[in-house]
């Protein structure tokens, strides 16, 4: 079928096909950079395992070293992708001249000059996040530690962020999402649960006193429930996350990761929950199985549905950043085939009739709404998607596997 006559069906539905195309080629997704090097960063020592309760699993050829190999591993994913797009970085991937290395709680916007280039020469925002693991200073804890020098190395890194994330605003015109994300937390049932809450309350105070322009960078705090290694109590809980940014609305957003509940709570009813009161709000998408196992984002059901909410609710209230590693598997192919369906979840959201559906449920006409929406899977999707990856000058579904196989002959297999 042709998209012409696609656009015919989805018109039956009262659905403008070009509208949604146009639609999606505005709305940015920031493309996580640590898919490239299993989470490692440039500034500690890459044999050292991942802390603060994240994990990847496999060791499959090819994983980017260096900052200039993670570079061109990203630069294949861009021209696989279609979509805007923005570049998520973690305050880890800081780049050093020689000598120059800077531990965390001075990095300066010099150590991300070169990541600006980058992303200036491909037209990309950039989005930064604080790395409160994979470091010595780590008592575990961090930010909630109970030793004031190790909670000050910390909170002095968070502010160190904060200026970065002004620098990338700035540099780049366009805002910076700043994502405050910590593992602490305890394996075992602890003797004084308020302490650390109320010491990483403090801490967040502290960095968010750092000056910033809160249009241009939008602090988040990303909640979670457990952690390998920290089963029993995590610090930053939903309730204390959510909590810390219902009450410092005028500082920062709050940023849920879908694979940071319970397995049977879903991301998508809890999307407009939020909305109902905050006129922001940031997501990692990613794919939990079992717990917060960060599998690559499929075009499955909660991935549809969460972008659903995210369309109904308006794309511009929502920052939307993928979240996953999986070092099992090419890892190009990793990155693109889960910002492509993330693509195609946003697609086939634009591509419901949205407006009608919401009549229906207030006209009580639950029949047709059900009849409507199961219709409306086996409408001929594929073909819309496929004019999109055209728009966008990418490849259509089928031609890009090819192009990463290529890629891992020639450049990732003698990576050892
Ligand atoms: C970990 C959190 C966090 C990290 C990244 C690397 O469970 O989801 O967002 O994945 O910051
Ligand atoms: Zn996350």
């Amino acid at each position: 079928m042709s998209y012409q006559k696609a656009k015919v069906k989805y018109a039956a539905y009262g659905v403008d096909t070009d509208k949604a195309i146009e639609a999606l080629k505005t709305i940015p997704v920031s493309l996580h950079c640590w898919q490239g090097d299993d989470v490692r960063g440039f500034d500690t020592d890459p044999s050292k395992p991942l802390t603060g309760g994240i994990q990847t699993t496999g060791n499959y050829p090819g994983r980017a070293r260096t900052p200039e190999e993670l570079m061109a591993d990203i630069d294949q994913v861009l021209k696989l992708c279609p979509g805007r797009k923005k570049l998520n970085l973690h305050a880890s991937y800081a780049i050093f001249e020689e000598r120059e290395w800077a531990d965390r709680d001075k990095l300066e916007p010099k150590h991300f000059q070169k990541w600006v280039d980058f992303c200036k020469e491909r037209g990309l925002g950039c989005d930064f996040n604080p790395t409160f693991f994979s470091h010595p200073k780590c008592d575990p804890l961090t930010l909630s530690s109970p030793n004031e020098e190790t909670r000050g190395f910390w909170i002095d890194h968070g502010k160190a962020c904060i200026r970065i994330s002004s620098y990338l605003a700035q540099e780049l015109g366009q805002p910076c999402v700043m994502n405050i994300w910590t593992g602490d937390g305890f394996k075992d049932i602890p003797g004084d649960r308020i302490g650390p809450r109320e010491r990483y309350r403090q801490s967040i105070d502290e960095i968010l006193s750092e000056p910033y322009d809160f249009k241009l960078v939008k602090p988040c705090i990303e909640s979670k429930v457990f952690g390998i290694g920290v089963e029993a109590y995590t610090v930053g809980s939903a309730e204390f996350a959510l909590s810390y940014a219902a009450f410092n609305r005028d500082k920062c957003i709050p940023l849920m990761d879908n694979g940071h509940y319970h397995p049977t709570e879903v991301v998508s009813d809890k999307i407009p929950a939020l909305l109902a009161f905050f006129p922001e709000i940031a997501l990692h998408v990613t794919r939990p199985i079992r717990w917060d196992s960060d599998h690559v984002v499929l075009f499955d059901d909660e991935t549809k549905e969460i972008c659903r909410e995210i369309v109904r609710c308006g794309t511009e209230r929502v920052n939307i950043a993928l979240d996953y590693f999986d070092a099992s598997i090419n890892r190009i192919s990793a990155w693109t085939i889960g910002f492509r369906n993330l693509q195609k979840g946003l697609l086939f959201a634009l591509l419901q009739p949205n407006g009608e559906l919401k009549e229906l449920q207030n006209k009580d006409d639950w029949t047709t709404l059900m009849v409507l929406q199961e219709e409306l899977k086996t409408a001929p999707f594929g073909e819309i998607w496929t004019e999109y990856c055209r728009q966008c000058g990418v490849p259509a579904d089928g031609e890009w596997l090819p192009m990463v196989k290529d890629y891992e002959q020639k450049v990732l297999v003698s990576r050892k």
